[in-house]
């Protein structure tokens, strides 16, 4: 669970900022913070390479080389430690507030002499930063929002990708102990949440101790909050809570019905076992009257046993499911098997870390049966994309294609929705793409009319089949922009474009709740990947975890669809226009 690639990731991105609020060199703090993206995009284990190694990793120069090694072999930066030294930790804690940048920290030092969060937020109740070069009103609603999600987020829930991770880990550990018969994470990690507030492990075995001790004993246990018989409690060298129950085989269902929750859904559940005049609990679905025991040993048991179906875990948040069960109405859940293709990746060509070839070889080791390159076009003008550099890529994709024989390639662009909600090709080039995903990268703060109309916009050109990452937002870091959403999911039902499921862990956009309401008017979704790296392709899980909890079946979602299906809904539309 030490994840060497991400602490070296966090640590330059640190330095980056620090350099970028200390006024240092603008190159530099660039240079590092590409640095760090290459390095958390780093399939293999840093912490296995000497500076030569890392020099191997495309923007690792020789001094960050020498950082990391540093680094990993005394658990510190010499130089980093200064940095930090010299600037004052509230204006430190103030960088980490979502939607306030380096720059804007510095000023808000500098000019108010505010270096902390409760000083900032006395500042803004003052009016103090209206006077500020650069602040509006419109700032100060975006900092308080940032400050409400930090402290959310403080409330210490982490990225449903991080507490997978872990639990993964501490699953394959238990499973390996003689006389385990079940070991698996229940909770809302089973329910693929966005966000995790602790992870809950169950294991089914007659006897409990070598479990509890295996358990406390793991390498990244940092502290043992409740050692018993039922239940032990570790917080890890994280600060991530992880509660470990052993329950007797028999009792295995009930178990994993109950600790799965949601707790709305086992209210819900509960109140039909009442209505059939039974008990249910932890331990078993009873008889009210006489405690017989009905069942206990599997879930599938338990809601039968109930007039239910087996309710699939991403849909046990009481959202009308125990209903719809009790109706058969449960909709056929897309699975991660179907589906058949990534529609939105990148490669080195632009921000991505990866070459072509190397992307279109992780994804033909998925076992997709198409799969589309996505880079950006010009308007991001830090990837210098030109016409003639992307006519050269379709030629090498072109070439690529049928390399992998059971794999097409499809080659598309993400285009960047201008302000104006236009984008940055014109119609004839972009005629010559198979695919093209659209996407919100900047002016997150225009008026909800001006964000709509842009999305609207976007959704009527003919040419763009799906939008991307759809809110913009960022867990924990940016809230999403504010349009009238049933406006735009509206055009997208109109017009026939999909929006995007983006499978990133920290964006999971569109969100569960927003998919329900955009299904509701007959939209198509992508579950796509927006991979930056070939680690990144494995994401797929929680963008399907994301849209099941969306209640989506396969024929919601134009990537679980056979090719020709699919090329048909991508071609252009006189619809659109
Ligand atoms: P989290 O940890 O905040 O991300 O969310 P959960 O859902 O994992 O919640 P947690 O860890 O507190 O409890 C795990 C499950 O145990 C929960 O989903 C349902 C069940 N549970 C816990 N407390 C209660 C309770 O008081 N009543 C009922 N019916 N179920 C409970
Ligand atoms: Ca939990
Ligand atoms: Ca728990
Ligand atoms: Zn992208």
């Amino acid at each position: 669970m030490v994840r060497p690639n991400e602490e070296v990731e966090a640590l330059l991105q640190e330095y980056a900022d620090l350099v970028a609020i200390t006024g240092g060199d603008a190159f530099k703090a660039r240079a590092y913070e590409k640095a760090a993206r290459a390095i958390g995009g780093y399939p293999g284990d840093v912490s296995t390479l000497d500076a030569k190694g890392l020099r191997d990793i495309p923007n690792v120069g020789k001094s960050i080389a020498e950082k990391v090694v540093e680094y990993l072999r005394t658990g510190q930066v010499s130089t980093l430690e200064e940095v930090r030294a010299a600037i004052p930790a509230g204006v430190r804690e103030l960088i980490t507030i979502p939607t306030l940048g380096p720059k804007k920290a510095m000023a808000l030092y500098e000019e108010l002499r505010v270096s902390s969060v409760e000083e900032l937020l006395d500042a803004i109740q003052a009016e103090r930063l209206r006077d500020l070069k650069g602040f509006g009103q419109k700032t100060e609603e975006n900092i308080l929002h940032g400050i409400a999600l930090m402290q959310k987020a403080g409330g210490g829930r982490i990225l449903l990708s991080s507490a997978m991770d872990v639990a993964d880990q501490v699953v394959s550990e238990l499973s390996g102990i003689k006389g385990c018969e079940g070991c698996t994470y229940a909770g809302s990690l089973r329910r693929m949440r966005e966000t995790i507030g602790d992870i809950d492990i169950l294991v089914a075995a007659a006897r409990s101790g070598p479990f509890m001790d295996a358990f406390a004993g793991l390498p990244y246990t940092a502290e043992v909050i409740a050692h018993g018989q039922k239940k032990t409690s570790i917080r890890t060298t994280k600060g991530l809570q992880v509660d470990l129950r052993v329950l007797p085989p028999d009792a295995w269902g009930a178990g994993l019905q109950y600790f799965t929750g949601s707790k709305a859904h086992n209210i819900r559940v509960r109140e039909i076992a009442v209505r059939h005049k039974f008990k249910l609990s932890e331990y078993g679905l009873f008889h009210a009257d006489s405690d017989k025991k009905i069942t206990s040993r599997t879930e599938e048991d338990i809601y039968a046993r109930l007039g239910l179906p087996w309710i699939p875990p991403t849909l046990r948040e009481d959202r009308g499911e125990v209903a719809a069960g009790l109706r058969d109405e449960l909709p056929d859940l897309i699975a991660e098997d179907d589906i058949r293709g990534d529609l939105h990746t990148h490669t080195d060509l632009t921000d991505g870390l990866a070459s072509l070839e190397d992307m279109v070889a992780a994804a033909a080791q998925r076992g997709y049966a198409y799969y589309a390159i996505t880079d950006h076009a010009p308007d991001l003008y830090m990837q210098r994309m030109t016409d003639a550099k992307m006519l050269a890529q379709r030629e090498q994709v072109r070439a690529l294609d049928g390399k992998h024989r059971k794999m097409r390639l499809l080659h598309g662009t993400e285009l960047n929705i201008g302000p104006d909600g236009g984008v940055d090709w014109p119609d004839e080039f972009l005629a010559g793409f198979d695919l093209c995903v659209a996407s919100v990268h900047s002016h997150f703060n225009q008026s909800r009319e001006e964000l709509t109309r842009r999305l609207v916009r976007a959704c009527e050109n003919p040419h763009v089949a799906i939008i991307g990452h759809p809110t913009t937002r960022l867990i924990g870091k940016r809230p999403g922009i504010d349009a009238d959403f049933d406006a735009v999911f509206a055009a997208c039902a109109r017009t026939g474009t999909a929006l995007e499921i983006n499978a990133h862990p920290e964006r999971l956009d569109l969100c569960d709740e927003d998919i329900l309401r955009a299904k509701r008017y007959g939209v198509k979704f992508a579950v796509n990947t927006d991979a930056h790296s070939t680690t990144h392709l494995p994401y797929m899980r929680y963008g399907v975890g994301t849209a099941q909890r969306g209640w989506l079946t396969k024929d919601d979602v134009i990537n679980t669809w056979p090719l020709q299906r699919l090329r048909r809904f991508l071609r252009p539309s006189a619809l659109q226009s």
